[in-house]
């Protein structure tokens, strides 16, 4: 048949015919081009993770999870592991959500991040009851040994205790702090230790840029290690706004846990792109504001000027993270798509935010392209 078209190859029909299909090939090579993604373009550098939604874990948008399994290779439940959900009841566990999040990860070949296995909020109200050390560490036993037991050698990291520090670097005076004083903390960190010995180990927290918080958290990693209690690594979340914290503040904070001999892991990154008359900073989820439409200018798309200052504000960022990359192994965007963000309710309820890389629809966005070349141009 191929012969036969070439026979007659004068013929103005053939000609026209074999024009489309040589421009139909062409075209299909052109949308088949490869473009590198996330994973491919900081392979060198760190793990680029996401956290993932229950919807997002039970892949209800074909888009969002192309966007995950192609652009990431780390990931973190943004939910389904808290206490809460997996531990409602002193002996009910729930696992349905977090085995189908563990799974997602292998079949990947993923990085599989454990969040968080004790966190004051979103625990489970018998917990907020406990007022003897004998239950209180009973429960904490009982949580820890059953989750990192059954996701024992499948999950590569755990954040172990979330969010403990007061912004002064003193402890929070969470339930498990007064029932137990700081004892809980190294309690948490030996059964897990002793539950999954492989897994990495990180103590996470927000609002690590400010000096006195960090020095907190070194300080109690410092004493762990002097008691051989096992810590692998910091956990610096990173929301942050497209205005502060100051790279030099960020620079700070990297460089003290680097002279400390800390791996650092960014593992909640997100700007807002939302006023914040209160000076809001960091996630202290406790405070919560009435809207406005003044407080809320965006319902309609970001405009190009605020597009731009994301995506520049992203880039000096990457350029920092890359700078460190010996002493940071991973960064995590706390979501995958803005319409994901938990941005859209905090401070404020219904508002409409841009802090992530891809947009409402799970598309690439401006800010994409600043983080891309931060490493693109590395070869241009
Ligand atoms: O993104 C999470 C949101 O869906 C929850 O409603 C919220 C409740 O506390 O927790 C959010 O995630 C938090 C994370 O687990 C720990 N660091 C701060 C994050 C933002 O609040």
């Amino acid at each position: 048949m191929k012969r036969n078209i070439l026979k007659h190859k004068s013929s103005p029909v053939i000609i026209l015919l074999l024009a489309v299909l040589c421009y139909g090939c062409q075209s299909s090579m052109v949308t088949q081009k490869e473009e590198p993604t996330l994973k491919k373009i900081f392979e060198d550098d760190f793990y680029i993770g996401a956290a993932l939604s229950g919807s997002q874990i039970n892949a209800e948008d074909s888009a969002t999870t192309h966007v995950i399994e192609t652009e990431f290779n780390s990931i973190t439940p943004e939910n389904v592991m808290k206490w809460m959900y997996i531990h409602p009841e002193p002996d009910s566990f729930y696992f349905e959500m977090s085995d189908r999040f563990v799974e997602l990860g292998h079949k990947n070949g993923m990085n599989v991040v454990g969040h968080a296995l004790v966190w004051h909020s979103q625990i489970a109200e018998y917990m907020n009851e406990v007022s003897d050390s004998l239950t209180m560490v009973d429960y904490i036993t009982s949580h820890i040994n059953v989750i990192a037991t059954r996701y024992k050698g499948k999950i590569d990291t755990w954040d172990v205790v979330n969010e403990a520090f007061n912004e002064d670097g003193t402890y929070r005076e969470s339930n498990f702090y007064k029932v137990l004083g700081p004892s809980y903390l190294e309690l948490a960190f030996s059964l897990a230790a002793a539950a999954d010995p492989n897994a990495k180990l990180i103590y996470n927290d927000y609002n690590l840029w400010k000096p006195e918080k960090r020095q907190g958290v070194i300080r109690m990693v410092k004493q762990f290690r002097e008691k051989g209690i096992k810590i692998d690594g910091v956990g610096i979340q990173g929301h942050w706004s497209v205005q502060g914290p100051d790279i030099a503040q960020v620079r700070s904070c990297i460089q003290d846990f680097v002279d400390a001999d800390i791996e650092i892991m960014y593992t909640e990154l997100d700007l807002t792109t939302l006023p914040n008359p209160w000076e809001l900073v960091g996630a202290e989820i406790s405070q919560n504001y009435e809207g406005s439409p003044y407080m809320n200018p965006f319902t309609d798309g970001l405009p190009d000027t605020m597009a731009v200052k994301l995506g520049e504000r992203y880039q000096d960022i990457f350029e920092l993270f890359v700078e460190y990359k010996e002493n940071i192994s991973r960064v995590t965007f706390w979501g995958v798509n803005d319409k994901q963000s938990w941005l859209n309710n905090w401070p404020i309820e219904n508002r409409t935010n841009y802090p992530l890389l891809f947009d409402r629809a799970s598309k690439r966005k401006l800010a994409y392209d600043y983080v891309a070349k931060v490493k693109l141009s590395e070869t241009e």
